[in-house]
């Protein structure tokens, strides 16, 4: 109740500063959608690591200019600090909403509370904070990362139900602090935990790049002897690791099971060949739900606090039957 009255009130005088700065020809700053000029959103990217990242990047930019918004886009190169000096900038430039993908969970009361006192909503898009005041955004639009971690475990359960060998997995887990490798791994592993066979022998981070995860699989191929299965937290990761597996004279998704997350095209493509087992999909065309929100937001509509994505999985044949029409 609290929360919504002070949501009401923050709505209110973002109403009043954006007639203000109509009515007193500020042009340094930007008017709500009706005072004529184009709504202005700053965007803090996480960075271009991944296919994923890319196919995200390209559908938040072609969903702004359809929707008529200005975008002021920047690529943080996977730091936390290129994101909060990104967000100070936006503040700055009094933008009249503020999207990001938060590179980690932790660390951002600070400027968000910036924002709040400068009045300009926050939307969190793809990853989550964990700030306990849920009053510094105004929603979360992206998936839910541990029930993609679940989906992972359900699949490796089923493969294994007829087996009683114990099954050596390593995991190849997303950026340290990130929500997807915090969540994805608590998903696979509370679902994996209630059969003693399943054991994860290593589980470092390959930072959701293809280069780390090709070096930190080199690294489990030499440390852990019988390596059954591979859970990567993301595609680019699996591939990175499928060149580390053939390298080592190995049989990727037959000598090695390997399971991802994502589902972008490359992956797909793997996953049609054979040399992954099994993806867990992870939806990265997030663009026309996040400008949808943002339109309205700005406008002082009430959104739902948390928008999850549809997502499905692919099995290999899947996998073969739909990779021609996959849009990335
Ligand atoms: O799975 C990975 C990317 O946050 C969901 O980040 C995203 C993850 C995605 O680098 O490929």
């Amino acid at each position: 109740m609290f929360r919504r009255i002070s949501a009401l009130i923050a709505i209110g005088a973002i109403g009043m500063a954006m007639t203000g700065c109509g009515s007193d020809g500020d042009t340094g700053a930007s008017s709500a959608p009706g005072g004529g000029d184009k709504l202005v959103m700053g965007f803090s990217q996480v960075g271009a690591e991944s296919g994923w990242r890319t196919a995200n990047t390209k559908s938040v930019q072609e969903s702004a200019a359809a929707a008529g918004i200005e975008l002021k886009f920047s690529d943080a190169q996977q730091k936390q600090e290129n994101q909060i000096k990104a967000i100070r900038s936006y503040i700055q430039q009094k933008v009249d909403v503020i999207a990001f993908s938060p590179v980690v969970e932790s660390g951002w009361d600070p400027v968000l509370n910036e924002a709040k006192r400068a009045n300009i909503p926050v939307i969190l898009t793809d990853r989550a904070v964990d700030s306990a005041d849920t009053s510094l955004y105004k929603t979360f639009l992206g998936s839910d990362f541990v029930e993609e971690g679940r989906k992972a475990g359900q699949w490796l359960v089923e493969q294994y139900k007829d087996k009683t060998d114990p099954v050596t997995i390593v995991e190849l887990q997303g950026t340290t602090g990130s929500a997807p490798a915090n969540d994805r791994k608590a998903g696979f592993q509370e679902v994996i935990g209630s059969d003693p066979k399943f054991k994860i022998a290593a589980s470092q981070t390959g930072d959701f790049t293809r280069a780390k995860g090709k070096e930190v699989m080199e690294a489990f191929l030499k440390s852990t002897p019988n390596i059954d299965v591979l859970f990567a937290h993301n595609d680019d990761m699996g591939l990175g690791a499928i060149e580390a597996i053939e390298g080592a004279g190995k049989v990727p998704g037959k000598d090695i099971v390997i399971i991802t997350i994502d589902a972008v095209k490359d992956g797909m493509q793997a996953l049609a060949d054979g040399k992954i087992n099994y993806i867990v999909e992870c939806s990265p065309l997030l663009g026309p739900q996040l400008m949808d929100l943002a339109q309205k937001v700005v406008k002082g509509e009430q959104v739902p606090a948390r928008v999850v994505t549809e997502e499905t999985t692919f099995t290999q044949e899947q996998a073969k039957a739909v990779l021609a029409e996959r849009k990335y």
